[in-house]
């Protein structure tokens, strides 16, 4: 097991330089698989860091905003190409870390690799308006303009991915950065920025400090200097980041909580569907905020599939991520176990019925981690607390319905929209759901994860802002719209005033 002594300690990075806390206080990383193993000491920073770094990151905006788009774009080209080399070592850094498979964090950087190609591409287009004026000899279009320094606030369950969703098209539009990584996931975002670098990225174009969310978090949302704010995590600090934002005008995107339903119809490829259903409720041990965490069946397959979904969660194999043979690593952290075994006490209590796991994993060889059982409740009523509160867990609660109307009310009733799922043959009844779900992200035949980069992420209600990650919609976070009109008519034209008689 590592000590103190052969384990490395990353300071800030500040300006292209490393920079250690002020306070001389330090956090560690541990692998959540095995507490015993020390991953890395990070800084425990606070504003007086946040300052510096957003400083520097105002100070690299008056070039990198004016280096053209397509150079930037080459930067992110040899970014991405430089990821998929560093892929393997990168991978087992954040399994370690984080605890997921080690195929899905091979998963996790491939998102990321694909966002550096996809955003490389729209350095060559970035596309505005041009449009005819009203006015004869008047030339008018509308162009992007970068924002200025974004701050980038980072979940710990997809470490590279997310923050590549923030980093990528902010870069290709010409912004500056200052990244707050996860307390949990900080080596993740260090080998990110690292490829960063080495492909091109100037000093003071992406800063990171690390830290503790009301120490680092708050004064990055509150410094002037910054002019947006990228948040992925909880619908409480999420309301609390826009409150922030709102009151100082910064830009404010939010990617929140799910309560994602995969709905299945009695005319389903019940083999596809159950499937789908374990690698959407347990793949990340059920912590992505798309994960399945509602499985609403119609009454005709209601019992077989839950005795079906049962016995093949329980041949789910947990345990440290690094080992190939296992299918379900940890929970990220004590207290996040400790929230989700109060989930399932409270489904319990409130008359679910538990048909499998609810436990900790603490054989022996386990007792070092945070291992859960892969859990579901049967006989969940929608109102539950179960059945409507984020759990980011390997918790699932299957809802009986009776028809595709009724699975797509209960789909609905519940405050956050972000993904949701349809198992049928029917194409009628396939579009009535992708027309009728109350969410960011439909899936048909498929379970609720799994969205690729370049289509919209991001979800309804509680939810989010109304912002989308991915796709090109996400430039319209990162940029300002500026509107041109050129007079060649050498004359005073007054729009709307001088109209033909
Ligand atoms: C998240 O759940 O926090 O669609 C992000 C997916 C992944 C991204 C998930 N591509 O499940």
């Amino acid at each position: 097991m590592s000590t103190t002594s052969d384990v490395k300690t990353y300071s800030n990075f500040i300006n292209g330089e490393w920079v250690a806390a002020a306070s001389g206080q330090t956090c560690e990383n541990r692998n959540p698989a095995d507490t015993r193993e020390l991953i890395g000491i990070f800084q425990r920073s606070g504003a007086a860091e946040v300052n510096l770094a957003v400083e520097a990151a105002h100070a690299a905006f008056a070039t990198w905003s004016k280096v053209p788009a397509p150079r930037r774009a080459e930067i992110l080209m040899k970014a991405a190409a430089l990821l998929e080399q560093r892929k393997e070592a990168f991978a087992h850094d954040m399994t370690r870390e984080m605890g997921k498979v080690l195929k899905e964090t091979r998963g996790d950087i491939q998102e990321a690799i694909d966002c550096g190609n996809f955003f490389a591409g729209e350095g060559r287009r970035m596309y505005g308006v041009t449009t005819p004026s009203e006015l004869p000899n008047k030339f008018t279009m509308a162009t992007r303009n970068p924002v200025g320094v974004v701050a980038m606030i980072c979940p710990w369950n997809f470490p590279m991915a997310i923050p590549s969703w923030k980093i990528f098209p902010a870069l290709v539009a010409g912004n500056t950065c200052v990244i707050k990584p996860a307390e949990y996931t900080p080596l993740s975002v260090y080998n990110f920025v690292s490829v960063l670098t080495e492909a091109g990225v100037p000093a003071g174009v992406v800063n990171i400090v690390t830290g503790h969310g009301s120490e680092v978090g708050s004064p990055l949302m509150a410094h002037p200097l910054v002019r947006a704010v990228s948040f992925t995590g909880s619908s409480e600090v999420g309301c609390i980041i826009g409150e922030n934002c709102a009151r100082s005008f910064k830009r404010c995107s939010l990617e929140l909580g799910g309560k994602n339903p995969m709905i299945v119809l009695d005319d389903a490829n019940l083999e596809l569907a159950l499937e789908g259903a374990l690698w959407g409720a347990f793949g990340t041990t059920g912590q992505r905020c798309t994960a399945t965490s509602r499985i609403i069946l119609q009454k005709g397959i209601y019992k077989k599939f839950i005795d079906e979904l049962v016995m093949r969660s329980k041949l789910l194999r947990l345990g440290n991520g690094l080992d190939p043979k296992v299918d379900v690593g940890p929970v990220v952290s004590k207290s996040q176990m400790e929230t989700i075994l109060g989930y399932i006490e409270l489904g319990k209590g409130e008359g679910s019925r538990l048909v499998t796991g609810g436990n900790p994993f603490d054989r022996a060889d386990y007792k070092h981690g945070f291992f859960i059982e892969p859990t579901v409740f049967g006989d969940v009523e929608p109102q539950m607390r179960v059945a409507q509160e984020e759990i980011f867990g390997p918790v699932v609660s299957c809802i009986p319905c009776d028809s595709l109307e009724d699975g797509i009310q209960i789909a609905n009733n519940v405050k956050y929209g972000l993904s949701s799922s349809l198992y049928t043959k029917d194409v009628n009844r396939a579009f009535a759901a992708i027309r009728d779900l109350d969410a960011g992200i439909t899936y048909i035949n498929a379970p609720t994860i799994g969205a690729e980069v370049h289509l919209p992420f991001g979800g309804v209600k509680q939810t989010g802002n109304g912002h989308r990650e991915g796709g090109v919609g996400a430039l319209d976070f990162y940029t300002e719209w500026k509107a041109v009109y050129v007079d060649y008519s050498d004359k005073l034209q007054k729009a709307q005033i001088d109209r033909p008689e």
